[in-house]
């Protein structure tokens, strides 16, 4: 008889105990997988839900520009989020660069290097220059500490990120930024339904800022929020994301295009239904790691701050290559063989991107805790979209990884 866990087969996939080390796909074996587990598959809520949507919307010829779906979606997530304004945006980046225009950032803005790339681009783009500080090794989130030790004159700002849906520590930022008499920003991109101090994020700070992407727990294909509660700070916004205008003919100041359009907020009313659903999936995927890499030497996987609530849309362990026997990328390598897509973000670090690399050559060295872990962070496929079958599966994989490590490395030493 063959066990559920030696052979298992769910739509599109197919899945293959391993008994010896031939039996990897990166050395000719089948693969675990034959469709890919990929990182944060985008959720979807009720496709009829979704369509009914984009029909009404036909119907009333109204696609964009302050429409009624727009609006009704940003009252929906305020109310969720506990917050007076939610600026919707065509994208997280986008939403960003309005917050930074809007504040009237300049001189330099303290940001960390372990986050996407997009906050340094946007301050860059805009003549700032990100000072990178460390993050603090219990939530990945910018150092209150290192933050300090970059209070310059000219800073202007302090952007800190809840990576992964973990949330920075708000209450030491905040004291910092209210001594130095200086904003303090977030952004939320990963953090959409998680918590801090039993508070949703998104009414933190001057302002939090939302990535909307289809790969985020909750999304509208492309596109972001600013949430605030300052009234005089969300009018402009509004306004900017619009060209400036006030009025059918009025223009009150510089602006761009940041609009979300009625087919993007169609998705984000789908997907917000769904919600709650999405979020019990994805706490069933995390717990099914939890059991699935308990026993792994050399994986460690990122738990919540217990106090805290999360979405649980991403699953991220350290590796510790001694303990393991194989390299972080030797595993990403070999686990891509098999159809899983785990992922390294932020790997190489924003201070290693350019071009940030050519003009701060020595930002890495101030950075001990960010460097040690992009070298060490791996994300596992995780979410409402993977189911338990699969993360076991690839326990099973990583368990057999771990017991043949030193064969598996001198065969991958052989075959380099
Ligand atoms: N701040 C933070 C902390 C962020 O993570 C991001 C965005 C931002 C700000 C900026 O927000 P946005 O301007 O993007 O709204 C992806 C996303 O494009 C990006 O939004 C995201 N962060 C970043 C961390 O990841 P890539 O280049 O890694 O995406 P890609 O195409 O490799 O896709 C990631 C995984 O998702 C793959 O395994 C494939 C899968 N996928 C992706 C898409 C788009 C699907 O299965 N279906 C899909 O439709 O940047």
């Amino acid at each position: 008889m063959i066990e559920s866990d030696q052979i298992s087969e769910a739509p599109g996939s197919f899945r293959r105990e391993k008994i010896s080390v031939s039996d990897l796909a990166a050395f000719g074996g089948a693969p675990l997988f034959s469709s890919p587990l990929h990182v944060t598959r985008p959720n979807a809520g009720d496709k009829e839900r979704f369509f009914g949507l984009v029909e009404e919307s036909w119907e009333r010829r109204w696609f964009t520009n302050d429409g009624v779906m727009v609006a009704d979606l940003e009252t929906r997530l305020a109310d969720r989020l506990g917050v007076k304004h939610c600026i919707t945006a065509s994208s997280g980046t986008a939403a960003m660069e309005l917050a930074i225009r809007a504040l009237e950032l300049a001189g330099s803005v303290i940001v960390p290097a372990f986050t996407f790339v997009s906050t340094a681009h946007m301050l860059h783009w805009a003549g700032i220059r990100p000072v990178f500080a460390d993050i603090d090794p219990r939530n990945w989130a910018l150092d209150p500490e290192s933050c300090r030790k970059k209070i310059a004159p000219d800073v202007s700002a302090v952007i800190a990120t809840h990576p992964f849906g973990m949330a920075a520590d708000i209450e030491a930022l905040q004291a910092l930024c209210d001594k130095e008499g200086i904003p303090l920003l977030f952004d939320s991109a990963h953090a959409f339904g998680c918590t801090y101090q039993g508070k949703p994020i998104g009414g933190f700070g001057r302002a939090e800022i939302f990535s909307f992407h289809a790969t985020k727990a909750f999304h509208t294909f492309e596109g972001g929020a600013i949430t605030t509660n300052d009234d005089a700070l969300a009018a402009d916004l509004r306004s900017m994301r619009n060209f400036g205008f006030s009025g059918y003919d009025q223009v009150e100041r510089a602006g761009t295009n940041a609009k979300m359009s009625e087919i993007h907020a169609a998705m984000g009313l789908t997907n917000l239904d769904a919600f709650d659903d999405i979020l019990a999936a994805s706490a069933r995927c995390f717990q099914s790691y939890e059991q699935a890499l308990r026993d792994i030497g050399g994986i460690t996987m990122r738990l919540p701050n217990a106090a805290d609530r999360s979405n649980h849309h991403y699953v991220a362990a350290e590796t510790d290559s001694e303990r393991l026997g194989v390299t972080r990328d030797q595993l990403l390598d070999l686990l891509g063989a098999e159809g899983v897509y785990a992922r390294r973000y932020f790997y190489p670090g924003t201070h290693c991107s350019e071009p940030y690399r050519t003009l701060f050559p020595d930002a890495g060295a101030k950075l001990p805790v960010t460097e040690a872990l992009l070298n060490r962070i791996i994300q596992f496929p995780a979410g409402a979209t993977v189911d338990g079958d699969d993360v076991r599966a690839l326990g099973n994989l990583l368990r057999f990884i771990a017991a043949h490590a030193a064969e598996i490395a001198e065969a991958l030493a052989q075959r380099d």
